[in-house]
């Protein structure tokens, strides 16, 4: 019988992870809460659970039900600060994370990767490396189906994206291989200040073994300081090819790791850009160590063309091309895009402010963005910080900022939605942004059809 079984257990948050740990819980035989700050008719996908099966606490978190519990498991976008998370924990009731839930339960080696950005794409490529291998590999966390769905199946690895807010509360989750891609500005409107922000990446490392590895952007100090622990250390860098680990010369990517040695030519990637050279190496380290061909490996990241909403084009029309980076949802990343583009560049962004800074835009923008169009919340901010940097107009919504933007760009140009902010002021998710900012697009006339 499961350890679950007869115990009272409090999920918080009915999206995708709280949805999936009550199917998960209630097969276990527990009695389980459901506690949503949403009211029912808000909550897409609640049908699909057993109406008896399941206590519904919704329309807010009551602390009772959380105080008397065995057990309250929290989706990631719950803060542990929020007061009945509090009150429980304060009354001694074992708050978790849905990772340490799943890890518990999965009998296979984890890769965990984490980092600001970058973390799907190296998620995805790790993924069909191991397809190209022949291995049966889960493929989620973060990126999009919660790690709970993985158990269950029989899987040979499970490539697990990270983000900080699901590093949160663990006391046993201990993956094999723990990646930190790189450190930038972002959700500094959950931690109150960069240190924390870190801090919460850097639990990965926790409870790692000499057996186990660290993966490390050593081009990047902040995350080399971050990583902690016991377990032997990889790097990855793109300014140079360490003498031992995976760098790239300007050209090609070479492997040394204990007397392998092997070579990669970059002209044969069809993603663009220095950050997805970086990307490439972090997913192959992984895939190499395990003992995959270094062919194989490298014909699958050959194949791969990227994810969607990352720098997708969407279509030339009046000899302007349109890029959806609707992910581009922090700083650090609008940087990494706009470096990829020729001037001039207009550039859509705007959206739910995450309290970082937005200076650091400020050189590209005077370099190759003339015209910046901003929406949502964080619109007054951004105007204010980047007043010097580009003509600044505020647009109403995003349909709004693509008619704009169609009339201001000149033929050779570009358009960017890469939007700096999260989408939750407006939209469900950075999905649907991209997806009504392509539609949006897909409906505009040619100048000269009028
Ligand atoms: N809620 C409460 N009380 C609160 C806060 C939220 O009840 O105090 C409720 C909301 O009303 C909502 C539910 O919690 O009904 C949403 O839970 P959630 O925000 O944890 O979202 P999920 O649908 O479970 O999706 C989560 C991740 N979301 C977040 O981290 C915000 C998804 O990442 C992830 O794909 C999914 O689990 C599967 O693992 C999205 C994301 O934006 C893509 N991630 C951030 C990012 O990438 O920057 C970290
Ligand atoms: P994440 O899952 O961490 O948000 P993604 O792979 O979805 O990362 O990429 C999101 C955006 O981040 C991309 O559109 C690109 O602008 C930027 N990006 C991707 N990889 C990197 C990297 N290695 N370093 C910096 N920025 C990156």
């Amino acid at each position: 019988m499961s350890s679950y079984a007869g115990q009272k257990i409090v999920i918080v948050g009915a999206g995708q992870t709280g949805l999936a740990l009550a199917s998960y819980f209630v097969a276990q035989g527990a009695h389980v809460t459901l506690s949503d700050r949403r009211e029912r008719g808000a909550i897409k996908g609640i049908e699909q659970l057993n109406e008896h099966a399941v206590h519904y606490d919704l329309g807010g978190h009551d602390p009772q039900e959380f105080t008397q519990a065995n057990l309250v498991v929290i989706s990631p976008g719950v803060p542990l600060d929020t007061p009945a998370v509090a009150a429980a924990l304060a009354a001694g009731v074992p708050v978790v994370g849905e990772v340490e839930i799943a890890a518990r339960e999965l009998n296979v080696p984890i890769i965990g990767i984490t980092g600001t950005n970058g973390k799907s794409t190296v998620t995805t490529l790790l993924g069909e490396i191991y397809r190209a291998w022949g291995k049966n590999p889960f493929v989620g966390g973060n990126l999009g189906t919660p790690l709970i769905s993985a158990v269950g199946t029989e899987w040979d690895v499970a490539v697990v994206e990270l983000s900080s807010f699901q590093l949160e509360a663990l006391t046993q989750f201990h993956v094999d291989v723990a990646m930190l891609l790189n450190v930038s500005e972002d959700h500094l409107d959950r931690y109150p200040d960069m240190d924390s922000y870190i801090a919460a990446k850097a639990h990965l490392f926790d409870r790692q073994q000499e057996s186990d590895i660290a993966v490390i952007n050593g081009d990047d100090p902040q995350a080399m300081a971050a990583v902690h622990g016991k377990a032997r250390r990889v790097v990855f860098q793109s300014s140079r090819v360490p003498e031992e680990g995976i760098g790239y010369d300007g050209k090609r990517i070479v492997w040394n790791y204990q007397g392998q040695e092997l070579s990669f030519d970059c002209a044969e990637l069809q993603l663009p850009g220095l950050h997805n050279v970086e990307n490439v190496m972090a997913a192959l380290i992984p895939a190499l160590l395990d003992g995959c061909p270094g062919e194989t490996a490298w014909q699958a990241v050959c194949a791969f063309r990227g994810l969607p909403h990352r720098m997708q084009v969407v279509r030339k029309l009046d000899g302007v091309t349109w890029y959806n980076d609707s992910k581009g949802t922090n700083v650090g990343s609008v940087v990494k895009s706009l470096a990829g583009l020729e001037a001039p560049v207009t550039l859509i962004a705007g959206g739910k402010d995450k309290g970082g800074e937005y200076a650091p835009l400020c050189g590209l923008l005077k370099e190759k963005v003339p015209h910046l169009l901003l929406i949502g919340e964080a619109s007054d901010r951004m105007s204010r910080e980047l007043a010097d940097c580009s003509a600044i107009e505020v647009c109403s919504d995003l349909r709004a900022a693509v008619i704009r933007a169609h009339e201001l760009t000149p033929k050779g140009g570009a358009v960017l939605l890469s939007p700096g902010c999260s989408s939750f002021d407006m939209f469900k998710s950075f999905e649907e942004r991209g997806e009504l900012f392509s539609a949006e697009v897909m409906s505009l006339c040619a100048r000269d059809e009028g």
